[in-house]
């Protein structure tokens, strides 16, 4: 039977908070699980480093992911390379398993504004930062390709918080009649910056909410690896049935939680309590998947410290290529959003040139 039946209300796990077996796993190779353990703590080493280089003013404002990891890598596992991804501003992991270096990304959070350009061979969407936007662009991008006769899915992310937007309606309202191929992926990490949950929906599950656009929902453990993999594979299948006519989208809602802050300029410890954040990294989904493949024989102390040592060594590398750009000149803010500027912005635009005239290249870059 597949996942899918299982409803909205009852959430799918396959590894349990103490890393044992509670349901089917998925069929995935011995070095598809360690490849997606490997890219799990990369993406808490990442995230860590990105932190500390904005704390020492190396780096603008950053949204933090850890905790985050089973939900994003899981279900970027599921796709096959011809398949699309569109990410929120949080999606540091999963597009690192679709194809976008991390010095990419680096260099989108350090203000540059080739961070914006996806790699010609990775089929992701740019970054959305304006809540829920990329919604209504993942249906219509999958239905284009309906229309086209191309058979990939399109796997859509977004937070709890976005749920409360008019385009989360529209885009699934939108996919539901048009049977696009689109996995809708809410990552519930519990909080929209200071905005609880329970403030966002009167609604049980997120889940649910696919019941009245007329399609698939389901509740999965946002903090198990092997059960989101599981879950977004079969939706992901079910997006590009080879037959159009039993091709449907998926609501997925993993439940999980963002150990650290909204982004570096927040402070969740005025709304949240320590109590809580404990509880969940109780359920922290690195050490889960390690204990079951080293109970299970896929993992020992020496590979474990091998991945260690190449993790920090592809950090420090993606850190010292995007610190190798040249940082980019204020103009270039104005150079890509319109084609004649109004005339308030190039005020501002010639005001910056009047300040390069007056200070010189060097010391205007610098200040
Ligand atoms: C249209 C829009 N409104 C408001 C904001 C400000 N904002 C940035 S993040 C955020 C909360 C989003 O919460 P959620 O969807 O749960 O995603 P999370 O940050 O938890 O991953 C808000 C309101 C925005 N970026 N875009
Ligand atoms: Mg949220």
């Amino acid at each position: 039977m597949s996942v899918l039946d299982r409803g909205p209300r009852e959430q799918i796990q396959v590894l349990d908070e103490a890393g044992e077996l509670v349901g089917d796993p998925p069929s995935l190779s011995d070095d598809e699980l360690v490849a997606i353990y490997r890219e799990m703590k990369l993406a808490r080493h990442f995230d860590a480093r990105a932190v500390s280089l904005q704390r020492q003013g190396r780096m603008g404002t950053y949204p933090p992911m850890s905790g985050q990891e089973a939900a994003q890598v899981g279900s970027a596992f599921a796709l096959d390379e011809a398949d699309w991804l569109f990410p929120s501003y949080r999606e540091h992991a999963a597009t690192h398993v679709h194809g976008v270096p991390l010095e990419r990304t680096l260099l989108y959070w350090m203000g540059h504004e080739s961070g914006n350009r996806m790699p010609d061979e990775a089929n992701v969407f740019t970054i959305a930062v304006p809540i829920a936007t990329q919604i209504p662009h993942a249906t219509g991008a999958a239905w284009a390709a309906t229309l086209r006769g191309d058979r990939h899915a399109f796997l859509c992310y977004f937070g709890d918080g976005a749920t409360s937007e008019g385009d989360f309606h529209e885009g699934l309202n939108f996919a539901g009649v048009f049977d696009t191929p689109t996995v809708f992926f809410c990552n519930n990490n519990q909080w929209a910056i200071s905005v609880p949950r329970e403030r966002q929906t009167a609604s049980e599950t997120i889940a649910q909410k696919a019941e009245a656009y007329g399609f698939d929902g389901v509740q999965v453990d946002g903090m198990d690896p092997l059960a989101v993999y599981r879950v977004t594979r079969e939706a992901v299948a079910k997006a590009r049935d080879p037959d159009a006519d039993e091709s449907r989208p998926t609501l997925v809602e993993a439940v999980q939680y963002r150990f650290g802050a909204h982004t570096t300029a927040d402070d969740p410890s005025v709304y949240r309590s320590q109590e809580e954040v404990e509880e969940w990294r109780g359920k922290d989904p690195i050490p889960r998947l390690e204990t079951y493949l080293r109970e299970t024989g896929r993992l020992d102390d020496e590979r474990v410290d091998a991945i260690q040592a190449s993790i920090e060594e592809e950090v420090s590398a993606a850190v010292d290529t995007a610190e190798g750009e040249r940082r980019p000149h204020p103009e270039e803010m104005f150079s890509q959003v319109f084609a004649d500027l109004p005339d308030r912005l190039r005020e501002q635009l010639e005001d910056l040139e009047r300040l390069r005239d007056r200070y010189g290249d060097e010391r205007f870059l610098k200040e």
